[in-house]
């Protein structure tokens, strides 16, 4: 049996009435509760008699509820797509119509923009995810599964069937859907569950959005599969999370979490004193929130790398050397190799393109063979889009990035993107759009403008524009009007130019 599923449920307790998932506001879920639950949503999505591989769509807040409709996904043999609460309208066309989902599932009150949507791109069925003391509604799934027995024979799966679908950038261009096998994920969460030495008693306090590989896979596999509770909050609220530390044992974040934590007066060794392992990823950790962390917590972040694409690549050891500023070794099955531009191998601590080979790397870029063909090279590795380098002790560095990306808080952010909506507005000649260094989200989205001669326009309207548009995190945090961009003799836009000038 090889649906993810099995795996993960291969772990839970024997004792089913424990606790699984406890909300802040009180509620609690056994791992009975949660097999009844998504056994019903999965008879629900399987009555539905959608195509094998069919997928399910869904942009919801998070709530347990949500983890239960991925967890039924899997159970039902379907294909789960999860995408971010903060997308648009045009976001959201877009992936719809690429990844032409069978059902989409969204938040009650996005459902007349969403189903709208959904509909114009062929979609068949669309949902409401409601928490279960939301009235009465004929849309609600969980009102719709509930008349449905509470067993499920998980359906089988092969290792190379898809799980997942992600979207992401990919080295270039448009959002691209990552496919992600049932085998690819729990390859990926067996290693980090030896790797992070995942034990009894641990409770993982996860504060992660779980529409991405850090909130969903790294933090859920891992505790589900170990049977481990976690304490599952809406969102990170750096108040919240010291308040809570004191009961639980694992803590996973993006280095914005660890930045708001240090800035809490009450972030102390005491407040950290049941905590077994700190985990840090999805971006660079600064040199000096590793060491201040270490200083107030007596805790060394344990920081790992991975991306959509590939789930987790290196990390860090939970009982070596943890060396700031770099993302450890490579994970047990994990091929990890830095490369020049002539193809040869770095040398010593050489920096080079990042390549990756494993059991975790993804089946290919949904509906783009072309292009999943040039990412990955004649002998079967990925290119990641990462630049780096290994140190003497094999630990990896990332150095930057050759692809044209822009992480802010953890999330991603394509310039390309940003640029085209700004090209958009009247009185815009062109524009270019760059990260620069941001205390709180490592990166901030800044955007350089030059006018046709004699428009006008000022950074509130490029903003308020950009709002209704697209999801807010990609807003640039800055907008600066200047008579005409740096080129290059190609006539490329010089970017590094930019930041550096535009660094706040
Ligand atoms: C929110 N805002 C952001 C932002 N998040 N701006 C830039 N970058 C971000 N990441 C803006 C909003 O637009 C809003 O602006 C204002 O901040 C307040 O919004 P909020 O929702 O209240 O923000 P907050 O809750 O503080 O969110 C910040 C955050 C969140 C850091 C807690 O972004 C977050 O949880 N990030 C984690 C992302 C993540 O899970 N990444 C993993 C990817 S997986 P305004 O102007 O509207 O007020 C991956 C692979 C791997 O990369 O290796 O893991
Ligand atoms: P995504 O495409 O959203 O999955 O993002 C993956 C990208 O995040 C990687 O290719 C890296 O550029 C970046 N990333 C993930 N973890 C780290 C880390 N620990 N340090 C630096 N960059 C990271």
């Amino acid at each position: 049996m090889s649906n993810l599923y099995a795996t993960l449920a291969a772990g839970f307790p024997a004792d089913k009435s424990a606790c699984c998932l406890e909300t802040a506001d009180g509620r609690y879920y056994s791992w009975a509760d949660m097999e009844h639950a998504s056994a019903r949503l999965a008879h629900l999505l399987a009555s539905l008699d959608l195509q094998a591989g069919a997928r399910i769509a869904v942009q919801v807040e998070k709530s347990p509820e949500a983890l239960l409709l991925y967890l039924a996904t899997l159970r039902a043999g379907y294909v789960y797509l999860p995408l971010n609460s903060a997308y648009r309208a045009a976001e959201l066309d877009y992936f719809l119509a690429d990844a032409a989902p069978e059902v989409v599932v969204c938040a009650p009150h996005n459902f007349g923009w969403v189903a709208q949507i959904a509909f114009k791109n062929g979609c068949r069925h669309v949902f409401t995810l409601d928490a279960p003391e939301d009235g009465n509604n004929s849309g609600s799934l969980l009102q719709r599964a509930a008349p449905f027995p509470d067993r499920f024979e998980t359906v089988p799966r092969q290792p190379d069937d898809l799980a997942a679908i992600l979207y992401t950038s990919g080295t270039t261009g448009r959002s691209k859907g990552a496919m992600l096998s049932h085998a690819n994920l729990a390859s990926n969460a067996q290693v980090l569950q030896r790797a992070w030495r995942w034990q009894a008693g641990d409770v993982l306090l996860h504060t992660l959005p779980l529409f991405h590989v850090h909130g969903l896979f790294v933090a859920c596999h891992g505790a589900l599969l170990n049977g481990s509770k976690m304490i599952f909050l809406p969102k990170f609220e750096a108040a919240q999370v010291v308040a809570l530390l004191a009961r639980s044992t694992v803590f996973m974040g993006v280095p914005t979490y660890y930045v708001r934590l240090l800035a809490e007066a009450g972030f102390d060794r005491d407040a950290c004193r049941t905590m077994r392992l700190f985990v840090s990823g999805s971006a660079p950790l600064l040199p000096d929130t590793f060491d201040e962390f270490s200083r107030r917590s007596g805790h060394t972040i344990l920081e790992r790398y991975g991306m959509s694409e590939t789930a987790m690549l290196t990390s860090n050891p939970y009982a070596g050397e943890r060396k700031g500023g770099t993302v450890g070794l490579p994970l047990e099955g994990v091929a990890v190799r830095v490369l020049k531009a002539d193809g040869s191998r770095c040398a010593g601590d050489e920096i080079g393109d990042i390549q990756v080979r494993g059991p975790n790397v993804f089946r290919g870029y949904w509906n783009l063979p072309e292009k999943t063909a040039e990412e990955f090279t004649t002998d079967g590795y990925f290119r990641t889009g990462d630049v780096g380098q290994f140190d003497a002790a094999g630990y990896l560095s990332i150095v930057g990035r050759s692809k044209d990306l822009i992480i802010s808080g953890g999330y991603n952010i394509y310039p390309k993107e940003i640029e085209g909506y700004i090209d958009e507005l009247p009185g815009v000649l062109e524009s270019a759009v760059v990260g620069v260094p941001h205390p709180d989200f490592g990166e901030a989205v800044t955007a350089i403008v030059v006018l046709h001669p004699g428009a006008t326009l000022a950074e509130a309207d490029v903003i308020s524009a950009l709002k209704s548009k697209i999801a807010n995190f990609k807003v640039p945090k800055q907008v600066r009007f200047v008579a005409e961009l740096p080129r290059n003799a190609m006539g490329k836009v010089q970017k590094n130019l930019l930041r550096q000038e535009f660094e706040q």
